[in-house]
């Protein structure tokens, strides 16, 4: 059985004093990890006050992004070796928005998930396809190159503890959430080009999220299906309460 995985992604929202509520709400509420994973991907500037206030807890932090490099001259980049030193222990690559507005390509997200492992990180891997490409039938094709990419290099070991978050760009934001029969095929898809260009094994160990409009009210349909391992929540995460129903949701 795979563990369910739930994260919520704040993006670029919250100040500091909100976000350190949310942690000392949401750390005593959320399920044992045991039972299921609960993390939270945070803004840069408030990482290590929220690892220190989720220290001991089941509550996980994670970032959005990173630079590949472990250091260098890259003005206001973040590297994995930093985010390691503070206590994070996932980080969110390739997510669409970084796709699309910062120029990430499949190539980087690569690099990205490679650096993330040679640091000790669980990579939160985004994949995605546009309306467009969905209505040419380009989904499946589309998908499994960016998944292959992605893992390209990586270890059998690294691919099985890889977290693959499948978000249709047109679900994301916009009220509008793939039905859960469409997010499964995806993700059924993934695992199958997993096994195929990795092991059996893997594809059978590798988790997968659905992301896009989830929230309490529709989390349980989406966490029921075969494929579907867990979601990375963004409007629905900001809430403290919001976030601990869909962890329970894991549980
Ligand atoms: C997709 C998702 C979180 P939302 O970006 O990664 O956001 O749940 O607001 O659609």
């Amino acid at each position: 059985m795979r563990k369910k995985v739930i994260a919520g992604n704040w993006k670029m929202n919250k100040l500091l004093s909100e976000a350190e509520q949310f942690v000392e709400t949401a750390k005593t509420k959320i399920p044992n990890e045991d039972k299921a994973e609960s993390v939270v991907c945070a803004p840069f500037p408030f990482l290590p006050a929220l690892v220190e206030k989720a220290k001991g807890t089941d509550l996980k932090i994670a970032a959005q992004n990173m630079h590949f490099e472990d250091s260098g001259a890259f003005t206001g980049e973040v590297s994995p070796a930093m985010l390691k030193d503070l206590g994070v222990t996932h980080v969110v690559l390739g997510h669409s928005e970084r796709r699309e507005l910062f120029a990430e390509t499949d190539e980087t997200v690569n690099k990205k998930t490679r650096a993330a492992f040679n640091h000790g990180l669980i990579p939160i891997i985004c994949v995605g396809e546009t309306l467009e490409q969905r209505e040419n039938n380009e989904t499946m094709n589309h998908i499994e190159a960016q998944v292959k990419k992605a893992l390209e290099g990586l270890t059998e070991d690294q691919v099985k503890a890889s977290i693959i978050a499948y978000e249709p760009i047109w679900a994301i934001g916009t009220g509008k959430t793939a039905t859960s029969e469409q997010a499964n095929e995806v993700c059924t898809h993934i695992r199958k080009v997993v096994k195929t260009a990795v092991s059996e094994e893997a594809g059978n160990a590798v988790r997968l999220q659905y992301g896009g409009s989830v929230k309490p009210a529709n989390v349980d349909e989406l966490l029921s299906q075969s494929d579907i391992d867990g979601a990375l929540v963004g409007g629905a995460s900001l809430e403290a309460d919001s976030f601990v129903q869909l962890a329970e949701a894991g549980a």
